[in-house]
C-alpha cells in the first residue's frame, strides 16, 4: 500500500491568502530562506522528482503551492502539504521581495487550518536572522520540525557541529511551540524516513482532531527533539 505522501498531487496554487482553499483540512507548511531546500525535501519526502519545483534559481517557488494528501477518490484530503516561497533572496526586487515575505508570513501568522510547520534550514547556514524572526512571532499551538537539509555537504563532524548549535540556540529560546529536530538530506535521504515519520504522526493527529471537532493535545515542548535526535545521529 502507497505511505500517505506518496499520494500527494498537486491541487491547487494561491498568490493570495483569499485564494487557499476552504474547509478546513490541515495544512503542514514548509518554510524557511530562499534556496534552502523547501520544494526538493518535499519532493524528497513524497518520492517525487518534480511534484514541487526546485531550481538553483533561488526565488523558484513565489506562490503558495499546495498538494492534496490522501485517497484521491474520498470526497476530500486528509491533509495538504504547502509549498511555500523562500524568504531573504537578496537580489530580489523589493516590491517582489516584500510580496513573498508578505505571503509566506501572513499565512504562517493567520491560517487557521496550519497544523504544524516544516521549517527548512541549510544545514551550512544554521538558523538566520530570518529564521529568528519567523519563529518568534509563528502561532504558538502549531508543532514545527526543523529540518538541517543539505547534510550531504558536510562531513560527519560538522553536522553535529550544526546540529547541536540550532538545538542550543531553540532550547534557549523557549519557544511555546513543540520542536522537533533532525539532520537532512533530499540528495542521500538522511532523515527522510524519520520526517516521514513525524509528518504521518502529525497527519493522524490531525486526522483525529477534526473527528472530535477539538485541538488535538499538545506534545511536551521540545520533547521532541531527544527523540528524533536519538533516532538520527549524525
Ligand atoms: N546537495 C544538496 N542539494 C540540495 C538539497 N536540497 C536542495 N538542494 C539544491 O538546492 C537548490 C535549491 O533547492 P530548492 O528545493 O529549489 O529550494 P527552495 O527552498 O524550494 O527554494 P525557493 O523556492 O527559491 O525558496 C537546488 O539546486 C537543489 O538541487 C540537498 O539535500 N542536498
Ligand atoms: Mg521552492
Amino acid at each position: 500500500m502507497a505511505s500517505l505522501l506518496q499520494t500527494a498531487r498537486f491541487a491547487t496554487t494561491a498568490a493570495k491568502l483569499a485564494q487557499l482553499p476552504r474547509g478546513g483540512v490541515p495544512e503542514i507548511a514548509f518554510v524557511g530562506r530562499s534556496n534552502a531546500g523547501k520544494s526538493s525535501a518535499i519532493n524528497a519526502l513524497c518520492q517525487r522528482r518534480r511534484l514541487a519545483f526546485a531550481s538553483k534559481t533561488p526565488g523558484r517557488t513565489q506562490a503558495l503551492n499546495c498538494f492534496a494528501l490522501g485517497p484521491e477518490r474520498a470526497p476530500r484530503p486528509v491533509a495538504m502539504i504547502v509549498d511555500t516561497p523562500g524568504y531573504g533572496f537578496a537580489s530580489a526586487p523589493l516590491a517582489v521581495k516584500r510580496g513573498w515575505d508578505q505571503l509566506a508570513g501572513r499565512y504562517l501568522q493567520l491560517r487557521q487550518a496550519l497544523y504544524a510547520v516544516v521549517l527548512v534550514l541549510d544545514v551550512r547556514r544554521g538558523l538566520t536572522d530570518l529564521d529568528r524572526a519567523l519563529l518568534r512571532w509563528m502561532q504558538p499551538d502549531v508543532p514545527i520540525l526543523a529540518l538541517l537539509t543539505k547534510s550531504d555537504k558536510l562531513g560527519r563532524a560538522q553536522q553535529r557541529q550544526a546540529l547541536d548549535a540550532v538545538e542550543a540556540e531553540l532550547r534557549a529560546a523557549r519557544l511555546p511551540n513543540p520542536v522537533s529536530l533532525l539532520a537532512f538530506s533530499s540528495t542521500s535521504g538522511l532523515g527522510v524516513e524519520q520526517a516521514r515519520a513525524w509528518l504521518e504522526a502529525i497527519v493522524a493527529e490531525a486526522g483525529a482532531a477534526v473527528a472530535e471537532g477539538e485541538p488535538a493535545p499538545e506534545p511536551e515542548t521540545l520533547a521532541d527533539i531527544d527523540r528524533v535526535r536519538s533516532a538520527n545521529p549524525p
